[in-house]
């Protein structure tokens, strides 16, 4: 899999800051709309930092730019974290994200290619994304990344992908499971136990790494592991907490989709202003 050398990359206070400031941009546009998937957005901003910040190719000003890197939010639930990166990346203008999921939006829930610039590949019905991220890598020498959820891969269309991608030795394909350890209605090991996802896909015959999925240094290292690899996809079980960064949506078990009261808006904003300050230490 070739490197990307055309974007200037980002060192790690950087990506560290853009995580956090995708955080912050995801959670406040939540809150305007005053409910949303807070848990599984804020468990894949350190990702999605690393590979806008510094690994995927792309470019702002041409979102269809013909050789560019492709990427798939295969749990495209978590639009709005999506939409943030784009944002604070350029492709759009921050003030969008005041309208996700309203009428006429281009920035829908759920992630949608005919509606917002840089998004790939439309998602949100659970399983159909991580399949079309692996026929997208069969039919282009671009590297393509996708980001599926621990409970998505409870659907059986991932692992007939997985076993496409391995059989065909994909290696421009790199798979990030969201390793969170819930899904909708609760806790993954009550409603259908994951096993052990790094040699499940091991055994497919994967590349099959683990990593901090909070610690955006670990997750550039194996990415760069992903990237120098040259005979089989890859897979990153990412070890993460639905809600990470902002932790009063960590302290709500129930979070993957959160209704907002006075009273929990009021905590979500003090956390705001704590990435604030983390971002402005960053500086
Ligand atoms: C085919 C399909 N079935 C059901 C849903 C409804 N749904 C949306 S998110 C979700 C839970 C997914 O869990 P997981 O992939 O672990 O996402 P995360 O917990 O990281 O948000 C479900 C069941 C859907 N979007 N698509």
């Amino acid at each position: 899999m070739p490197t990307n050398e055309m974007q200037s990359p980002l060192d790690l206070r950087q990506i560290e800051s853009f995580n956090l400031s995708i955080k912050k941009e995801l959670s406040k546009a939540l809150l305007n709309m005053g409910y949303g998937h807070f848990g599984g957005c804020l468990s894949v901003t350190e990702t999605l930092a690393c590979l806008y910040g510094r690994y995927l190719k792309h470019d702002p000003q041409n979102p269809q730019m013909k050789d560019r890197d492709l990427f798939v939010l295969s749990k495209g639930h978590a639009g709005p974290a999506l939409y943030a990166t784009l944002a604070l990346r350029g492709f759009f203008d921050l003030s969008w994200l005041q309208t996700i999921n309203a009428n006429g939006t281009n920035l829908p829930s759920h992630a949608d290619m005919n509606k917002t610039p840089g998004v790939d590949m439309t998602t949100g019905s659970l399983g159909q994304g991580i399949s079309c991220a692996t026929g997208m890598a069969a039919g282009s020498k671009s590297n393509v990344f996708t980001i599926v959820g621990d409970g998505e891969l409870q659907e059986g269309q991932c692992w007939e992908a997985i076993q496409f991608a391995a059989h065909h030795k994909l290696s421009n394909l790199v798979v990030f499971v969201d390793n969170n350890k819930r899904q909708l209605d609760g806790d993954i090991s009550d409603i259908q136990e994951s096993f052990d996802l790094q040699k499940k896909f091991e055994a497919f015959g994967f590349q099959s790494l683990a990593v901090d999925g909070a610690n955006v240094g670990a997750i550039c290292d194996v990415i760069e592991q992903a990237l120098a690899t040259t005979d089989r996809p890859t897979a990153i079980i990412l070890d993460t907490v639905k809600g990470q960064g902002i932790q009063t949506v960590v302290n709500i078990s129930a979070n993957h989709h959160l209704r907002l009261d006075d009273e929990l808006r009021a905590a979500i904003e003090t956390d705001i202003a704590l990435l604030d300050k983390k971002i402005e230490e960053l500086k």
